[in-house]
C-alpha cells in the first residue's frame, strides 16, 4: 500500500514557510502544482494567507540557448550570492514543453549540485513527470511562495527556446541572456529581436583560450545594439565564466553581480521596476479572467436556451454575432436565463 498522503492545514504550511523552513516551503510548492481536486480548496487558502511580495526581492530570469551554461551560470552566481553575501537564493525553472522533455529540469538538478547542498539555497525539486506542464502555469506562485519563505534573489531558468523567453519575461523584474562565441547564436538572437529585451548581456565561458574571442564578441554586440538603438543602448554587455575552477578575480561574477544591483537601484529609482510587476500582475489577472470567462462561455452553451439562427440567411460573422449578444446578455443578467 502506498504510503498515506500528509496533508497539513495551509496555516500550518504558512508558518513553516514564513519561518523559511525548506521542507514546508517543498510542500506549498507540491500543493500548489496538485491537480488532485481535493488539494485545491488547500491551495487557494494557501495562497490568500501570503502576505504581499516584498519589495527587497528579486527575479531575475536566465536565457540563452541551450547548452550556453545557464545551470552552471545559475549555479556559479547563486553561490555567491549565499556565502559572499549571505544572500538566500532560489532556483526554478520554466518548461512550457511536454512532459516528455522532463529530463532536462532533472539534469538540471545534478549540474547545480553544489548550490544545492548550500542551506541558503532552494532548488526546487524536479516535478515527477507528466507534471510539468503545471510548471509554467504555476511559476508565478511558485514565485510568491519562494519570497515568503525569504529568498530574496529567485532565479528562473528557461528550458527550451520560444515561449518559454515570453513566459520568463512575464516573471521576472529582469532578464539576463547568456551567448556564447562561435555559435552563430547572437546573430540569431539579434534577428529575433532576442537582444533588444535582455536587460544585461553576458558573454559566457570567457576562459582559457576562449576569454580573447568573448572580449572581440562582447564588442560586436555592443556595437550591435548601438546601431540598432541609434548609439543609445543602456543594455550592458560582459564576460563571464562559471568555471569552478576560475579564480572569483578573473571570473568577471563580481562585475556582473555589480551590474546586476545597479540596473535593479536604477529601475527602482525612475519607477520601471514597480510599474513591471504591477503590469504583469494586470496581464495575470487578465489571462485569469479570460479563462473564466470561456468556461463560463462553454457552460452556457451546452445548456444554450434558442436554437441556432436559421443557417440560410445567416453568414458565419452574423452567427457569432448573434451568440455573442445571447451570450453578454445572459452575463448582464448575472447568468440566469
Ligand atoms: N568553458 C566553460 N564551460 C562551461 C561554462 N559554463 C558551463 N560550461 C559547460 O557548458 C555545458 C553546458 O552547461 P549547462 O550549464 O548545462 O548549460 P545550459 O544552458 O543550462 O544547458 P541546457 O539547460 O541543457 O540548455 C556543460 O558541459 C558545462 O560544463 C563556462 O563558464 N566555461
Ligand atoms: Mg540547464
Amino acid at each position: 500500500m502506498p504510503p498515506m498522503r500528509e496533508r497539513p492545514a495551509p496555516e500550518v504550511l504558512i508558518e513553516g514557510l514564513l519561518r523559511g523552513d525548506r521542507a514546508a516551503l517543498g510542500r506549498a510548492i507540491s500543493l500548489i502544482e496538485s491537480k488532485l481536486p481535493e488539494d485545491q480548496e488547500r491551495a487557494q487558502s494557501l495562497l490568500d494567507l501570503l502576505p504581499p511580495s516584498p519589495s527587497d526581492s528579486v527575479r531575475i530570469g536566465i536565457t540563452g540557448p541551450p547548452g550556453a551554461g545557464k545551470s552552471s551560470f545559475i549555479e556559479r552566481i547563486g553561490l555567491e550570492l549565499c556565502r559572499e553575501r549571505d544572500a538566500k537564493v532560489a532556483v526554478l525553472a520554466i518548461d512550457p514543453s511536454s512532459p516528455e522533455s522532463g529530463g532536462s529540469l532533472l539534469g538540471d538538478k545534478t549540474r547545480m549540485e553544489e548550490l544545492s547542498r548550500e542551506p541558503r539555497a532552494f532548488i526546487r525539486p524536479s516535478p515527477s513527470s507528466g507534471l510539468l506542464g503545471g510548471v509554467a502555469r504555476h511559476s508565478a506562485e511558485l514565485v510568491r511562495l519562494c519570497e515568503a519563505a525569504g529568498y530574496r534573489y529567485v532565479f528562473v531558468e528557461t528550458v527550451g527556446v520560444g515561449q518559454s523567453e515570453y513566459q520568463v519575461r512575464e516573471l521576472c523584474d529582469m532578464v539576463v541572456l547568456l551567448l556564447v562565441t562561435g555559435s552563430g547564436d547572437q546573430l540569431q538572437a539579434l534577428k529575433r529581436g532576442i537582444m533588444e529585451t535582455a536587460d544585461l548581456i553576458a558573454i559566457h565561458k570567457a576562459d582559457g583560450p576562449n576569454a580573447p574571442k568573448a572580449r572581440a564578441l562582447a564588442l560586436e554586440v555592443r556595437q550591435a545594439l548601438g546601431m540598432r538603438t541609434s548609439g543609445k543602448s543602456f543594455t550592458k554587455v560582459l564576460t563571464v565564466s562559471s568555471l569552478p575552477d576560475i579564480p572569483r578575480s578573473e571570473s568577471g561574477m563580481g562585475a556582473l553581480l555589480d551590474a546586476i544591483d545597479s540596473w535593479v537601484l536604477a529601475a527602482k529609482a525612475n519607477g520601471a521596476f514597480d510599474e513591471k510587476r504591477w503590469a504583469q500582475g494586470q496581464r495575470r489577472l487578465e489571462s485569469r479572467v479570460e479563462e473564466i470567462l470561456v468556461e463560463r462561455f462553454r457552460q452556457w452553451w451546452a445548456t444554450r436556451p434558442s436554437a441556432e439562427p436559421e443557417a440560410d440567411n445567416h453568414s458565419e460573422a452574423q452567427r457569432i454575432q448573434h451568440w455573442i449578444a445571447a451570450f453578454s446578455a445572459w452575463l448582464g443578467r448575472g447568468g440566469r436565463s
